[in-house]
């Protein structure tokens, strides 16, 4: 596999080319791929301009929970006039309401760069392909193809985004593609050893939560769902709020799976689809949300509408696999 730069990354490559202030934008509750893309774009950027101004829009007022010990914290907010001139480049993110902060709508000009559905168009330049598994692998490409400086710590950002968002490769959204660019970053030789302890080790709280979260679990016909009530999060000392669906993974018959927990800061109740191989966007998409084929969100106003989208994953399940 040769990396030669496509038309639409020669574009985004020129663009950051001429603007000297630069303004990086991530998905609201951000994970590794979107953190891990901004990140490591910053660190190409400064490798190889001189004179450029890079800044992770949003990390002054993000929970630094979100960071680990992986990203760096940045506290200092950005000034406006920053923004306005700036070149505003987007990683991760699908729709303009989902940016953090939402002030990419004050850049000069934007770039989006994602691999989930396309949903809407919001910048004037967007590479948008959801046959990728991670946002990190489309910059990862653009990158290696670039011939520029690829240093050690740009490819450590981007691995933790490929590993997290393939499920360190055992989704099928894997690429042949993703195993080679992740050759290419780990003989850069960084330390895997650092990246897979920040993002896998976990504290007692959290093993304790684990459990709780598996004794409120139900399976039925081949769903397996969880409804994790208002305030447990908070019982058990965690902080960041997931919906731990991933803890559902891989049970013997079970075709789709969920969960459900009360966000604290969107004030809503937020829930997770997952499955192997059955689709289940077009279901997220019916309760207010949407997402990746077999990985996707949804919101609801009330825990008691939850049994209501257990009854459509059943009935789907059932139809499809029948
Ligand atoms: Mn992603």
């Amino acid at each position: 596999m040769n990396f030669e730069l496509t038309d639409v990354q020669k574009i985004i490559l020129k663009k950051i080319k001429s603007y000297n202030k630069i303004s990086l934008f991530f998905h609201e509750r951000p994970d590794f791929d979107a953190l891990g893309s901004c990140y490591a774009l910053k660190q190409f950027i400064d490798d190889n301009f001189s004179g450029k101004d890079v800044k992770v829009i949003g990390l002054d007022t993000l929970d630094p929970e979100y960071l680990g010990i992986i990203f760096s914290p940045e506290f200092e907010p950005i000034s406006e006039s920053f923004l306005d001139e700036s070149l505003g480049i987007i990683s991760d993110t699908s729709n303009s309401a989902r940016v953090y902060s939402g002030k990419h709508v004050k850049c000069k000009e934007l770039i989006r760069v994602d691999h989930h559905p396309e949903v809407e168009n919001f910048a004037s330049t967007e590479w948008i392909d959801p046959t990728y598994p991670a946002a990190c692998q489309m910059w990862a490409e653009l990158f290696l193809a670039s011939k520029l400086i690829f240093s050690a710590t740009t490819a450590s950002y981007l691995y933790a985004g490929i590993i997290t968002d393939t499920g360190r490769f055992l989704h099928y959204n894997t690429l042949p593609s993703t195993y080679h660019v992740t050759s290419k970053l780990v003989s850069t030789g960084f330390s895997r050893a650092n990246i897979h302890n920040s993002i896998y080790t976990r504290d007692k709280k959290e093993i304790m939560f684990t459990s709780y979260v598996i004794k409120k679990a139900k399976i039925e016909d081949m769903v397996a769902y969880a409804l994790i009530p208002r305030g447990a999060h908070k019982k058990f000392g965690i902080h960041v709020q997931f919906s731990m669906v991933h803890i559902l993974n891989d049970i013997k018959g079970v075709q789709i799976w969920s969960a459900l927990y009360y966000d604290e800061n969107a004030q809503g109740w937020k829930g997770s689809i997952r499955s192997n191989d059955i689709p289940i966007n077009n279901v997220a998409e019916m309760f207010n949300g949407g997402g990746h084929k077999f990985a996707a969100g949804f919101s609801l106003d009330s825990d008691k509408d939850y049994p209501k989208v257990i009854e459509v994953l059943k009935k789907y399940v059932k139809e499809i696999r029948q």
